[in-house]
């Protein structure tokens, strides 16, 4: 299977349980209180990193990603059971992307970290917690929230201190090879390497991480070869080494390496970078000398090797140790601050002139938490809306009993109480 990178995913939090509706039934208490529990939470969508995968390979083939549901609130005040979270395993180094608004949902960069990417809806309260002194008996709930729900793009990029360049054939996946534990393709023609492969280099109780990625080419900025795509996996990376082969016009090959990495990202530029000058064994000494005295021109150290015959592999350990910059904390990527449409409460008549329309988030999250059908659920609501200064409002805006009022989808009655009031005094 190819080496997958990127996939795109819709990860949905449960839908929160209904609230329960019950009376306590007693052999000698036929008309018990209420006694309806709270709906269980819904479950939600995390994401979690972990060290034994290197891609993204085995989410494919799987879009959806569901939290369980939350049970139903249950009669003696028993609470819905929690809907069950999911958790999905990703390498570490994975990015996921809200691809709506483009927000950092989460960035993996260390073991075990676990990020949520859509929260479960809440459960909805049982009609035990409705009764007060004038309400006994409330026949009504609260419905559940619906779980939130997130088109998310999953993005790897490998967490390697050092990172292989150069082009194809130059002995990146030798280099890597006799250096680390990884035992990656090796072979005599180009593009042998089609995904990022990582090794571990120690020395004593030292140890660095190294990532060789698929050859680049000239105009692979323009999609030749493999592309740039695979730059990803080295643009975290504390160290950049540049693999050239000594046979194939090494000054040329490093030039045209820079200006396609400038092309990806100018900031490569600027990192801690040295030059491999690889398979001395296929030229004499004084044409080794030659070519790192040319190379050594563009002002970063050069080490002239043979992957093949193992010649100066210490050395190059010993430089690889010594310019690895100090570790820092990996700077995650920045999380935007999540774009929250809250409306305010606005009441004005619908075109035709028949209805008022309220609407407001706030408002319309509490309404649609009801069924309006149940009588009870709707008194509730109209003492909820008096409480909340919303009839005012009404009555200000010129309102007249009797007149509809839709909230969320569902209509209520205006009526003026305290006109009702005066008059009946
Ligand atoms: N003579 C000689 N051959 C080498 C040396 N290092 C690598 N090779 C050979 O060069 C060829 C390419 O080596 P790879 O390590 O596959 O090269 P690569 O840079 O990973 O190539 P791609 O994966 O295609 O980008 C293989 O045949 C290696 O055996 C060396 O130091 N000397
Ligand atoms: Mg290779």
């Amino acid at each position: 299977m190819a080496f997958r990178d990127v996939i795109d995913i819709v990860a949905q939090g449960g839908k929160g349980g209904d609230g329960g509706m019950s009376f306590l039934r007693l052999k000698y208490m036929p008309k018990g209180g209420p006694d309806g529990g709270h709906g269980g939470k819904g479950g939600s969508v995390y994401i979690e990193a972990i060290d034994d995968v290197t891609s993204l390979d085995r989410l494919v083939g799987k879009r959806f990603y569901k939290g369980g549901t939350g049970g139903q609130g249950e009669g003696r005040n028993k609470a819905g059971k929690d809907g069950e979270d999911l958790l999905i395993q990703v390498p570490i180094g994975t990015t996921a992307i809200d691809t709506e608004t483009g927000d950092v949902l989460a960035d993996l960069l260390e073991l075990g970290q676990r990020e949520t990417l859509a929260q479960g809806g809440l459960g909805g309260r049982g009609n035990a917690s409705f009764a007060n002194s004038t309400r006994q008996a409330p026949h009504f709930s609260e419905m559940g929230v619906p779980g939130e729900q997130k088109s998310v793009r999953l993005e790897l990029r490998m967490i390697a201190d050092v990172g292989l360049v150069g082009y194809p054939n130059a002995g990146k996946s030798s280099l890597l090879a006799v250096l680390s534990n990884a035992k990656p393709e090796i072979a005599a023609y180009p593009f042998t390497t089609l995904s990022p492969n990582l090794g571990v280099i120690e020395r004593g109780h030292e140890r660095f991480t190294m990532a060789d990625i698929p050859g680049i080419i000239e105009d692979a900025h323009m999609g030749k070869g493999l592309g740039l795509e695979f730059l990803r996996h080295i643009s975290r990376t504390r160290l950049l080494v540049y693999v050239l082969d000594i046979a194939e016009e090494p000054v040329d090959t490093f030039k045209s390496l820079q200006h396609e990495l400038k092309a990806y990202d100018s900031l490569l530029l600027d990192r801690s970078s040295l030059i491999v000058l690889n398979k001395i064994d296929l030229a004499a000494p004084h044409e080794v000398q030659m070519a790192t005295n040319d190379l050594s021109l563009f002002g970063l150290p050069v080490i002239a090797i043979s992957a093949e015959e193992k010649r100066n592999l210490d050395d190059l350990k010993d430089v690889l140790f010594s310019l690895l910059p100090e570790k820092s904390a990996l700077e995650p990527l920045a999380k935007l601050p999540k774009q929250v449409n809250y409306q305010p409460l606005t009441v004005k008549r619908n075109l035709s002139g028949e209805a008022w329309i309220v609407t407001g988030t706030e408002l319309e999250a509490i309404v649609s938490r009801f069924d309006a059908k149940i009588p009870d659920a709707v008194n509730y609501l109209q003492h909820f809306f008096k409480q909340t200064g919303i009839y005012k409002k009404l009555k200000k805006a010129g309102a007249q009993d009797g007149e509809d009022v839709v909230i969320a989808g569902a209509i209520f009655e205006y009526f003026d109480e305290e006109k009702a009031k005066e008059e009946s005094s």
